[in-house]
């Protein structure tokens, strides 16, 4: 991405420093906001603490979410200012293989940001991005943060949403969508209310969602299978005990 700073890859902390750099670039350009950056800050923490990997619980989450998405009859990925900054074009071409709309859904709401990250996306090659006409509402929320697209978020079935607030998700949740929550935290309230929680980070979580439903694609039985045998409480037990056994090295 063009905003990408020449950092050496053989540096041991590589990712990590791409990650916050990109996070740094979305403030500046009015995508990220700057609770953004502490959000970040403590999914590190988290993302040391598994070792910087996807474990394969979080790979078995990656592979329901694929299946949740394909078999969905109008799933929407939701993008926040964080999502943006860090997988603008893996979330567009998670859209595109999976069938799902793109809705920018904020926080902490302002329409430049709406606007701004809109742009980013189609930058990165999104033709229909919602989140801009704000006609639907979430129930039981204040009214910046209840704002949805009616024919989006509002009308879908299944809905991914990367480092939520635990408020809104749960409010999700209560609407009856099926959710597919990434947090590192797999003692978010996010991650706890998930029909799908995904511990693991958004950076690699998005790429592997993606070649999950490229395998899973036109094979229901598959599909099925995926959703059927993942089990949510098990996964978080899994991400708790690999977190606490973590090395701080
Ligand atoms: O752009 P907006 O206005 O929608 O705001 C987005 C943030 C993330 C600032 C907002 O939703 C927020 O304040 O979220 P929280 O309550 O801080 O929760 C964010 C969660 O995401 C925390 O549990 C973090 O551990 C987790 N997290 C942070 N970075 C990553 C992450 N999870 C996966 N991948 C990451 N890179």
């Amino acid at each position: 991405m063009s905003e990408d700073v020449d950092l050496p890859e053989s540096h041991p902390r590589y990712e990590s420093l791409l990650t916050r750099h990109r996070i740094e670039a979305g403030v500046d350009r009015g995508i990220t906001s700057r609770q953004g950056l502490i959000a970040q800050g403590r999914g590190e923490a988290f993302d040391y603490l598994l070792g910087e990997r996807t474990i394969d619980s979080a790979d078995d989450a990656e592979r329901a979410a694929a299946a949740h998405l394909l078999s969905a009859e109008h799933p929407v990925v939701s993008v926040n200012g964080n999502a943006a900054a860090l997988v603008p074009g893996e979330l567009v071409e998670l859209a595109e293989v999976t069938g799902a709309d793109l809705e920018v859904n904020l926080f902490n709401r302002t329409e430049e940001r709406i606007e701004a990250i809109a742009e980013y996306l189609r930058e990165h090659g999104a033709t229909d991005v919602k989140g801009l006409t704000a006609d639907g509402r979430i129930p039981g929320l204040d009214h910046e943060r209840a704002k949805v697209d009616a024919d989006g978020i509002g009308a879908a079935d299944v809905v991914l949403v990367p480092l939520e607030d635990g408020d809104r998700a749960e409010a999700l949740g209560e609407m009856g969508k099926t959710e597919l929550v990434i947090d590192l935290n797999p003692q978010s309230r996010s991650a706890e209310v998930a029909t799908v929680p995904i511990i693991d980070n958004i950076i690699r979580a998005i790429p592997n969602i993606t070649a999950h439903a490229r395998d899973l694609r036109g094979d229901p039985d598959a599909q099925r299978d995926a959703i059927d045998t993942f089990d949510a409480d098990s996964a978080l037990t899994d991400a708790e005990r690999t977190i606490r056994a973590g090395d701080l090295e």
